[in-house]
């Protein structure tokens, strides 16, 4: 693939805009522009949602449920085997450091197609036995169909993975997407839809149209009358849009959303642990993970320990880009976002906190000066009605705040408009258990963070989300379910 050069893949083909408009792509590690990127307009949301209708009712809508399992089986492996190309456009437009890439994003991107290609299959449909006024009775069998016509949008702190997601069960189920990737992150998307072609994926079954979100690609997609459900990763505020725009023709929509997470260090948590956990949950991709942690509570009597621990391991952090074997953590994803994560730094200080570690933009060789670099960020101090404890910030920064009772950090971790994710940390499993059911989160992790399986409910609560999605979930989502009513 010409990573300079990024057009929309429709129909099987790979196409420029009728328009002839394009977009830049710059590297968030320099801030030089790497490629020129189509920007779609209503001409090709029309053309891509034509040829997903058409595929259909096409060769793909005949397809036995086994033999596109199959298909989607050989897509993985196909990702698997052109791994370094998906990493290198990973981390080309994400600045991401390549060993968390090729441990995350790149085999989640072909886990995705194999877990659901296998749910498929064994994913039963209920069957009930009534009793009638003859007594000779009915039966009734649940009966699943594809959904149609799938509009997914996607976001970009894990391009791969989180379009994937989404992609894997849709085509599972045997519908058809138009995928609309972040305009920050262009390239693994498009590639896919090299993959699409080389493992015999019908043409029109997978689309892909690149482009901006309102008066662009994601309104004309998501607003298409020809799109049967919608299903979107990103800002709570977009997912406000996409309902609306969802709720016109009565759509079926997905929402995954922002978060504001917690993470609860009780005193008889194993202190090594929690300090790697938490590690990761703040500054891993540069904290730009929805399920990562911004809001730390702990408890008194280990406070002063756990926090001298936490700065210590902030501050050994190796800051660099994609190629540095020895960087642990990239750049933010953008200039635009790099400012807003550098506003929270400032805000935090008018609102009050004590600066522990970070607070600004790191010095870089020349060569990086102007990519979009911030200091990983740890605070105390603050008020509970602080914006920076109440707001989505989406960088490597969090806030300490100690604790003395269970029932006062359950009503700490709750006092929130989101409700995504926690990560609880205590040896006690009476006591994880009994907080954990009492957080208004859609996950709840004891011990732990981002540890998946891919089978269990992933969602948020509050305005983290609408839905869940993974394993029976995402097929729920992507097939309609029919009832038959047989009277014997
Ligand atoms: P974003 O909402 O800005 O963009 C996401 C996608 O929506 C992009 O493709 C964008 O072009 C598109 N879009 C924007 N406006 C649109 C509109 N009006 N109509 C149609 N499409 C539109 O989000 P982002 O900045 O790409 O991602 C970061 C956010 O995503 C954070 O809030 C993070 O918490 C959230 N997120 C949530 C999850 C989850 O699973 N809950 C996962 C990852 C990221
Ligand atoms: O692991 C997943 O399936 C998933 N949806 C992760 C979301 C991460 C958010 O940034």
């Amino acid at each position: 693939m010409d990573t300079q050069s990024i057009r929309h893949f429709i129909n099987g083909a790979f196409v420029a805009s009728a328009s002839g408009k394009c977009f830049e792509n710059r590297s968030p590690t320099d801030n030089r522009v790497i490629g020129q990127v189509c920007e779609g307009g209503r001409e090709e949301v029309d053309a891509a949602v034509a040829a997903a209708k058409a595929a259909l009712a096409g060769p793909w809508g005949q397809m036995p449920m086994a033999e596109r399992a199959a298909l989607l089986h050989r897509v993985a492996d196909r990702i698997n085997e052109r791994f370094e190309e998906f990493l290198e456009a990973e981390c080309l437009d994400t600045g991401k450091p390549k060993s968390l890439a090729s441990h995350i994003d790149i085999p989640r991107g072909a886990a995705n197609f194999k877990v659901f290609a296998d749910a498929i299959k064994n994913v039963p449909t209920e069957s009930f036995r009534l009793d009638t006024p003859d007594n000779l009775g009915a039966v009734n069998i649940g009966h699943r169909s594809p959904k149609g016509v799938i509009a997914v949008i996607s976001p970009w702190n894990l391009p791969l993975l989180l379009m994937t997601w989404k992609v894997g069960p849709a085509l599972a189920c045997g519908n058809t997407v138009i995928v609309k990737p972040s305009e920050e992150t262009p390239l693994t998307t498009t590639l896919l839809g090299e993959v699409m072609n080389e493992c015999g994926v019908p043409a029109g079954v997978y689309n892909v149209v690149h482009g901006f979100g309102p008066d662009s690609a994601g309104a004309f997609l998501t607003e298409h009358p020809d799109v049967d459900a919608i299903t979107f990763t990103g800002e709570t505020r977009t997912g406000e849009i996409i309902a609306a725009a969802a709720a016109k023709g009565l759509r079926d929509v997905s929402l995954e959303c922002g978060g504001k997470n917690a993470a609860i260090v009780f005193d008889d948590a194993d202190l090594d642990k929690a300090i790697e956990g938490t590690m990761r949950s703040a500054f891993v991709n540069c904290g730009q993970v929805c399920l990562g942690t911004e809001r730390v509570y702990v408890q008194s009597d280990i406070y002063d320990a756990f926090k001298v621990r936490l700065v210590e391991a902030a501050k050994a952090l190796r800051i660099g880009p994609p190629g540095d074997p020895d960087a642990n953590m990239g750049p933010l994803i953008s200039k635009e976002h790099q400012e807003k994560v550098l506003s929270y730094y400032q805000l935090a200080i008018d609102e009050g906190a004590t600066l522990l570690t970070g607070g600004g933009v790191p010095p870089m060789p020349d060569e990086l000066s102007d990519g979009c670099w911030v200091e990983p960020t740890i605070w105390e101090g603050l008020d509970d009605s602080a914006r920076v404890i109440r707001e989505e910030i989406f960088g490597p920064c969090c806030h300490l705040r100690p604790f003395d009772t269970e029932e006062e950090v359950i009503a700490l971790a709750n006092d929130n408009p989101y409700g995504l994710a926690t990560a609880i940390w205590t040896e006690n499993s009476s006591r994880a258990i009994r907080v954990a059911e009492q957080i208004e989160v859609g996950i709840a992790w004891v011990n732990s963070w981002f540890l998946r399986d891919l089978r269990t409910a992933f969602g948020g609560a509050k305005q983290s989300g609408i839905g869940r999605e993974g394993g029976v979930h995402s097929l729920e989502f992507y097939t309609e379910l029919k009832n038959i009513c047989i009277k014997l």
